[in-house]
């Protein structure tokens, strides 16, 4: 009937067309005419993946039979957002796809929002773990995803009375065409109990745990498709389930509900992603999570190198495995343990290899956020890890007493076990020692690390940190987010331009013709629009697309500083109401973010958010020139129609606090200018942009600890300052919360009384550099220049760039191009 066209691997829209109504029939039992556009959406991945699937063995097969070098990036989350349109672009499928859909009497776009989004991350760190992946595939390098298939992702957020609640995320509920289970993939994990010393059948004197309990972690495998090439990769993401054997002993013993009560127990493992950003001390099951990830993923690396007959001793030669953070660096121990108790090695042969194998990325440099486990906790779930660690110890501190003598306090500073207080071991120490590249996210990051937090690191292995600037992909922040804008680049460059970013610096020739000005802009309007829409749709707040659109999206914390951005926003507000002739071009200011549910400082500045936005909005003598809305439940979803709509990108850290920012990547690449600080890789972006595009204002990291040195007191700048008092003393007031003055007074005595993220320090210059965006958009032309500029001088911030830095300068990896 099809001409020959095979219905699993055809491409083009008539076999689309009848694969989809294929598995509308036979993997769903459904008919067209009852079938609902989520069905639709099912039986699209369902015939998505059948086309994948050829290229996604022949991936795996030719990695295996080529036998090189295998990159392993190890990451507690994976933040991938929805699949398949990023499937279709990357198979380049999207006109067949719509075609077949059309015919069908569907929408593609209608079809394409029914995805529920994968979110098993909380932010920045799990997205670049997403970004990652798509250039590793896109770049044709061998490599793998190794994470925890969490049954409940990223909590959805929704405002109530303008407060965040939570709502758990069952983005599984309607099954998963995406992933393909593996049970044959399966490893046991063990926990708790003891360790005992045996003599081996050699007469050799070792050690060998006996767990109090046994888990099994079975392998759900995602294809990660490249663009444009045949490369698709897998992640592969551990599901925790019963180990039979062990729970058969008490169904023998006939106690049947005990049996069933360990089972459900030892699912708990991967029910949930903890959905908070910096660690709480303690949360004995966040470091169950991360040895039964780290365990199941080595020793699959084991099972392949065995598999593929590789000796033991060559494991580094054939994976390079990079920790995402410290959150997987209990594999150091894990390793070690592999490779000693269970692979017979001596301890200086496991140990080289270990160093040789890991590498590890530092994503920030608060000191709160650095992961500590107490003693007596780690002991308890990980015995046999416990005795590596102090042993690595032992050896390691011997190294440094031998290059700096007598020097106890360096000692004391540089042990893997902590002992201010409770006794605790600290993963980053163990990261640190375990690994032969350590590296920060921007080249501001990275020098910081080695003058603070990781100074005497620093001091003692200079030669193992770099800096690896992070970067973001393109194909879905870019192409896929922006349609318009990728429709008019590839016109004027050609097509190239996602996988060579860098050619998006001819876009500069143009920016003298007033014809592809207009059509800049009239793509950002379209994508305003669009925003618009959705935001009316989800708060019933109305914006003009002809207003600036003033966004900052990222996790609320108080050093990103929304709240400066709100005392801008009231700032604004208190000069109309004071002026009504004031004048000024009129801002639609948004706001999204999540906040940790126990971060009851983050909540308070959704409220206020909340709060401003509907005084401000509700009041004619200022809502003709200003809007305030926050969007809830931001994700990669609505990420997607956010940074195409931005004219200004708020990145306004207190300098030193942000390792990087990535989203100030995705709206600098989408046109957007940028009010930033000389933080994180707002730095790079300046320096690639030129200052005269792009807003700086505040303070520098090393007035930031200069000021914070000689004893910051807040009070000087409400009292140098009468606009900033009367703001405060607005917000105080219960102006915004219907005469309620309670609401905001711990936001305001923090900011008045402590403010350690120096956001009245840095309010004075932030409102002036803001008043310099205003009348830089009055001269729209000129605006339009310099959002261009912004997009053309972006290419560095390519997650292409980064990764080929990771490949060749940490982990020596080889391109294998695939042929199907
Ligand atoms: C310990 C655990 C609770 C935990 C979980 C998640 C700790 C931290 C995190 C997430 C951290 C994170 O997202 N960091 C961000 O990483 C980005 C990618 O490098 C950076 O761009 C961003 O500046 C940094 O805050």
């Amino acid at each position: 009937i099809l001409s020959g066209a095979d219905v699993r691997t055809g491409l083009d829209s008539a076999v689309l067309q009848q694969a989809v109504l294929d598995h509308l029939y036979y993997s769903l039992g459904r008919l067209p005419a009852v079938a609902t556009p989520a069905n639709y959406y099912r039986a699209l991945a369902l015939a998505i993946r059948d086309r994948l699937q050829q290229r996604w063995i022949r991936t795996s097969e030719t990695y295996f039979e080529r036998g090189r070098k295998l990159a392993c990036y190890l990451s507690a989350e994976f933040l991938l957002g929805p699949h398949l349109g990023n499937n279709l672009l990357n198979l380049g499928l999207e006109q067949a796809a719509r075609e077949a859909l059309t015919a069908l009497g569907q929408d593609l776009d209608a079809i394409l929002d029914c995805e529920p989004e994968p979110g098993l991350g909380n932010g920045g760190l799990g997205r670049l773990a997403a970004c990652y992946l798509d250039s590793l595939a896109t770049l044709q390098y061998p490599a793998i995803g190794y994470g925890i298939r969490y049954e409940f992702g990223i909590f959805a957020q929704e405002i109530r009375d303008g407060w965040q609640t939570e709502r758990t995320d069952k983005w599984l509920s309607g099954g998963n065409p995406w992933e393909i289970a593996k049970p044959d993939i399966a490893y046991e994990v063990k926990w708790g109990g003891h360790t005992e010393r045996y003599i081996d059948d050699d007469g050799a004197e070792r050690r060998r745990w006996v767990p109090y309990r046994v888990v099994r972690g079975i392998a759900y495998d995602t294809p990660i498709q490249g663009y444009g090439v045949d490369t698709c990769n897998t992640l592969r993401l551990w599901s925790a389930e019963a180990a039979e054997s062990f729970d058969f002993q008490a169904f023998n013993t006939g106690d049947y509900f005990q049996a069933v009560d360990a089972k459900l127990r030892s699912e708990t493992i991967t029910k949930v992603l903890y959905p908070n950003d910096e660690p709480a001390i303690g949360k004995r099951l966040r470091l169950a999570q991360q040895y039964f990830f780290v365990t199941c993923s080595l020793q699959d690396m084991l099972r392949i190198l065995d598999l593929a007959g590789g000796a033991i001793e060559q494991f580094a030669e054939h994976f390079a495995v990079q920790l995402n953070d410290t959150h997987p660096s209990i594999g150091v121990a894990e390793l070690m343990r592999l490779l000693i108790d269970e692979r017979g090695l001596d301890w200086d042969a496991a140990w080289t290899i270990t160093v040789a194998t890991f590498g590890y990325t530092n994503h920030t440099l608060l000191p709160e956020a650095l992961e500590t486990w107490p003693l007596p906790l780690f002991r308890e779930v990980l015995p046999r890890h416990l005795e590596i660690i102090y042993e690595i110890n032992r050896r390691f501190l011997d190294e440094v007493r031998a290059c700096f003598p007598d020097d106890s306090a360096r000692v004391a500073r540089m042990s893997l076990i902590g002992e201010a207080g409770e006794k605790q071991v600290r993963m980053a120490h163990l990261a640190c020692v375990g690994s032969h590249a350590i590296n920060g996210v921007a080249a501001l990051h990275s020098e910081l690390l080695k003058a603070s937090v990781l100074s005497d690191f620093h001091a003692l292995w200079p030669e193992r940190f770099s800096n690896k600037t992070n970067g973001v992909t393109p194909r879905r922040f870019l192409a896929l987010a922006n349609p318009g804008l990728r429709a008019l680049l590839d016109e004027t460059l050609g097509a190239s331009w996602p996988v060579d970013l860098g050619r998006l610096r001819e876009l500069e020739s143009h920016i003298d013709d007033p014809a592809f000005r207009e059509r800049w802009r009239a793509v950002k309007h379209a994508n305003k629009q669009r925003l618009a829409d959705y935001v009316q749709a989800h708060t019933g707040i109305v914006l003009d697309p002809d207003w600036l659109f003033d966004i900052q999206v990222k996790r609320i914390h108080e050093y990103k500083r929304q709240h400066l951005n709100l005392l801008h926003i009231v700032t604004l507000y208190q000069r109309l109401k004071t002026y009504p002739a004031f004048s000024f071009p009129p801002r639609a200011f948004l706001f999204g973010g999540k906040a940790a549910p126990g971060y009851f400082t983050a909540k308070r500045i959704i409220k206020l958010i909340n709060a401003v936005a509907e005084t401000i909005n509700a009041d004619p003598e200022v809502n003709g020139r200003l809007k305030v809305a926050f969007v809830p439940n931001f994700s990669v979803k609505n990420a997607q129609l956010i940074y195409p709509a931005a004219d200004l990108s708020e990145q306004i850290s207190t300098a030193g606090k942000e390792a990087s920012g990535t989203g100030n990547m995705k709206f600098m690449l989408n046109g957007a200018l940028t009010i930033g600080t000389l933080d994180g890789a707002n730095v790079e972006m300046r320096d690639e942009v030129g200052a005269e595009n792009f807003f700086l204002f505040g303070r520098t990291a090393d007035e930031v600890a200069r000021l914070q040195g000689e004893g910051y007191r807040p009070a000087d700048y409400l009292a140098g300052d009468d606009e900033l008092k009367a703001v405060m003393e607005l917000i105080g007031s219960g102006h915004f919360s219907g005469g309620d003055s309670e609401v905001f007074r711990p936001l305001v005595e923090n900011l008045t009384q402590s403010d350690p993220f120096l956001v009245l320090a840095d309010y004075a210059a932030y409102v002036a550099c803001q008043e310099g965006v205003s009348a830089a958009w009055a001269d729209q032309e000129q605006w339009t220049r310099m959002s261009i500029i912004n997009c053309a001088r972006g290419g560095k911030f390519s997650s292409d760039r980064a990764i080929a830095e990771y490949a060749r300068e940490i982990w020596g990896l080889q391109s294998v191009p695939i042929q199907v």
